[in-house]
């Protein structure tokens, strides 16, 4: 893969996070791994070691919590100039930052995030012979992981996932509820139909997300609407099991997005932390809010100035915890590269030559375990000539 002439060498992670958490080397593609199947109650003796984190992982959060801005994103329907720049500067000030914000007054009826929390009962508590005949394949989107033991040997993160895609170009409003009765039969189809409506409320919630960081960037309003609008986003459910050896595991272990923008509700158990300032700060459980954050895509259609920043989520002694996550993200072979306007206005060089989400999630998916650094990572590799065969424009 060529450099481009008018990008500067690899942007420069801050120096403290480097100290904290060294990139790691990528990797040749892994086999699946058989082996341990995760069930939470069989693990509540000594903690298997498999689930052991690094006490540089585990560093206890300060109990201070994230000030990231309250964005009433209601404003951007009404049409006040004057409110939705008001609005654009609380998220450009967050995004410079850390990344992160929560938006209030989205439109995504209270009913239907209730819906989708049940749901997740639905999948969960199934038996976990039934969770395993879904499991994601090696290097896909959909289906179960149980702790990704079967992609990882150590530093399981002590939960069980379930994602499926959603296509923005489908033009059936049946795609979902389609995964969900081909892989569980009849029996879930009205899971389906909950998440179907929940991905659609995300979707349209993404685009206008989308506006409001196009205004805050100074960028064509639209920009990112229509770059996102044909999107191939991925809808993932999070549960985590109560742990009686909470203090020397994680949930979700520190880490980026690689996907563009992430749209998350967290119920009220909390545990999700953002690392800021050098220190590990909560973000607030607000059932009303969703909370919205910067992935490592985005900061590349932002050149750089928007952070994709290093979260992670902690897992509970007592309680059960459940999170709904949407990860926007583009049509899989569109190149990412920021806006010429972007670029001219601020007079900057590229921080970041192009590439497709296909080829960035490849990536993580059979060769590099998303850290801190996984898009300078990416980037390296493909300098080294990794660039895959479907990097078409
Ligand atoms: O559950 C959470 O709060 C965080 C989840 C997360 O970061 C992820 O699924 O990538």
């Amino acid at each position: 893969m060529q450099q481009n002439k008018n990008m500067s060498p690899l942007m420069e992670l801050s120096a403290s996070t480097l100290v904290l958490y060294p990139a790691s080397k990528p990797q040749e593609p892994q086999e699946e791994k058989e082996g341990l199947v995760f069930d939470s109650t069989n693990f509540q003796g000594d903690m298997p070691k498999e689930f052991l984190w690094p006490s540089r992982d585990l560093v206890n959060t300060t109990l201070e919590e994230l000030k990231e801005p309250l964005v009433d994103i209601g404003n951007m329907r009404s049409g006040d100039e004057g409110a939705i720049a008001n609005v654009a500067e609380l998220v450009r000030n967050a995004c410079l930052k850390h990344g992160f914000f929560q938006v209030i007054n989205h439109g995504v009826d209270p009913d239907l995030i209730d819906a989708a929390y049940q749901q997740l009962d639905s999948i969960f508590k199934l038996p976990i012979a039934r969770k395993l005949s879904t499991k994601r394949k090696p290097g896909g989107v959909s289906g179960y992981s149980g702790a990704h033991a079967d992609r990882y040997s150590s530093k399981l993160p002590w939960k069980e996932t379930f994602s499926f895609l959603h296509s923005h170009q489908t033009i059936s409003n049946s795609q979902i509820v389609d995964y969900f009765e081909s892989v569980f039969g009849e029996d879930l189809k009205h899971t389906g139909l909950v998440y179907q409506k929940y991905c659609e409320a995300m979707k349209e919630l993404s685009l206008v997300i989308m506006e409001l960081l196009a205004i805050s960037l100074g960028v064509d309003r639209l920009h990112y609407r229509n770059f996102f609008q044909d999107g191939d986003s991925i809808m993932r459910c999070n549960y985590y099991p109560p742990c009686n050896n909470a203090n020397v595991t994680l949930g979700t272990g520190p880490h980026t997005d690689p996907t563009s923008l992430t749209i998350l509700h967290q119920d009220q158990v909390g545990g999700l932390e953002v690392f800021v300032d050098n220190k590990w700060l909560a973000v607030r459980p607000r059932s009303e809010a969703l909370v919205v954050n910067i992935g490592d895509t985005f900061m590349a259609l932002s050149n750089g100035s928007y952070k994709s920043c290093l979260h992670r989520a902690l897992v509970n002694k007592n309680r059960e915890r459940k999170s709904l996550v949407y990860f926007v993200c583009p049509r899989e072979d569109k190149v990412v590269r920021p806006p010429e306007n972007l670029l001219c206005t601020n007079n900057e060089e590229r921080k970041y030559p192009d590439f497709t989400w296909s080829n960035l999630f490849e990536f993580t998916q059979k060769h590099y375990r998303a850290d801190v650094a996984t898009l300078q990572s990416f980037i390296q590799w493909q300098f080294n000539d990794n660039a895959l065969p479907n990097s078409s424009a």
